[in-house]
């Protein structure tokens, strides 16, 4: 009783209404693209470098709509095509305090700016940062004082290849302060 002529001629129906039904998502107006035009942008600045690059953002939109990038030499990042909605946008650095800013709008075709935050150096110790300076990474960088040392160490904070006294004087410096870093407002 398999393959019924009725049965067949009911699948194919079913086939050709579906086509037609892609057909008519494929080719209907991008109403919804169209409004995908906002831009969230902003800049970094890794304490203790002059090449700010490779600061981690990421952000988080309306309806689950999440991306990533990373900073330029100057710090710059910037997002396009956003969905209209409000953000959430965090920045991460390894060795560094991270920032968060929530709450951030963005609208249909505008460009939404926000101000230069100030990434703070010194959480080297474990294997991902805790989100604190503490006495924990002073002992880091204390271990391996003096030397000279390849760009994957960790207790090399400000990345110039050395544990020195920059690194001991920034991480002393932030001693105790947690993530996240104050985010100046907008305009600042
Ligand atoms: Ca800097
Ligand atoms: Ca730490
Ligand atoms: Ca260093």
């Amino acid at each position: 009783m398999r393959g019924s002529p009725h049965r067949a001629r009911a699948l194919c129906v079913g086939v050709a209404l579906f086509v037609l039904g892609a057909l008519a998502l494929a080719t209907r107006p991008m109403g919804a693209a169209q409004r995908l035009t906002g831009a969230l942008q902003g800049a970094v600045d890794l304490q203790g470098r002059s090449d700010e690059s490779g600061a981690q953002v990421r952000i988080f939109g309306p309806g689950g709509y999440s991306a990533s990038t990373t900073t330029d030499a100057s710090g710059a990042w910037r997002f396009e095509g956003l969905p209209t909605g409000e953000y959430r946008v965090e920045i991460e650095m390894e060795r560094y305090l991270d920032a968060l800013k929530v709450g951030v709008w963005v609208e249909s075709g505008g460009v939404t700016t926000l101000s230069r935050v100030k990434l703070l150096g010194g959480d080297c110790a474990g294997a991902a940062d805790d989100d604190r300076v503490d006495i924990l990474d002073m002992v880091v960088i204390a271990g391996v004082f003096g030397s000279t040392v390849g760009p994957t160490t960790r207790a090399d904070i400000n990345g110039d290849l050395a544990i020195n006294v920059l690194d001991v004087v920034m991480t002393a410096g932030n001693y105790g302060l947690v993530s996240p870093v104050p985010w100046p407002p907008s305009g600042s």
